[in-house]
């Protein structure tokens, strides 16, 4: 069964272009609810700990620099089917290999520099959600 819940981040080379608002169009006209959010900035030991599944990948040095060049959105979103529909919304990790119309295609530079974060399992929304948002601030 899938949950209603994704997280998502919008990251620091869409904010620094003045993305935030066209990005979150797109994802509320998909018919996401916003459940939590904050715009926020990652420490290095934030960033290192939130992707530490990737620790031994060749670009987490790069992937850990890059999160905290800049102040990003965070949030969690509400919809049935939430990861999966996200990730199909967001469009793959490669922009060049992303799907016309999604949000990686029309506002991410690069693999490394891709705009927008998505969780990629029920459990993983639930750990990176709980990263950044106590139960008080979420609504
Ligand atoms: P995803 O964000 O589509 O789930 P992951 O494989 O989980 O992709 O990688 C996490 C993040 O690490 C990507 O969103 C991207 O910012 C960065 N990344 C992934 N692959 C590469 C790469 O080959 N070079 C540089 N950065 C990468
Ligand atoms: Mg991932």
């Amino acid at each position: 069964m899938s949950g209603k819940q994704t997280f998502t981040m919008i990251k620091p080379d869409a904010v620094e272009k003045n993305y935030i608002g066209a990005i979150l169009k797109q994802i509320t006209e998909a018919g996401f609810r916003i459940k939590a959010m904050k715009y926020t900035k990652l420490s290095t030991e934030g960033a290192g700990k939130f992707y530490e599944v990737h620790k031994e990948r060749p670009f987490y040095d790069e992937l850990v620099e890059y999160m905290t060049s800049g102040p990003i959105v965070a949030a969690i979103l509400e919809k049935d089917n939430a990861v999966a529909d996200f990730r199909t919304l967001i469009g793959a990790t490669n922009p060049e290999e992303a799907a016309e119309g999604t949000i990686r295609k029309l506002y991410a530079e690069s693999i490394s520099a891709n705009a927008i974060h998505g969780s990629d399992s029920d459990e993983n929304a639930a750990i990176e959600g709980n990263f950044f948002f106590s139960t008080l601030e979420r609504f």
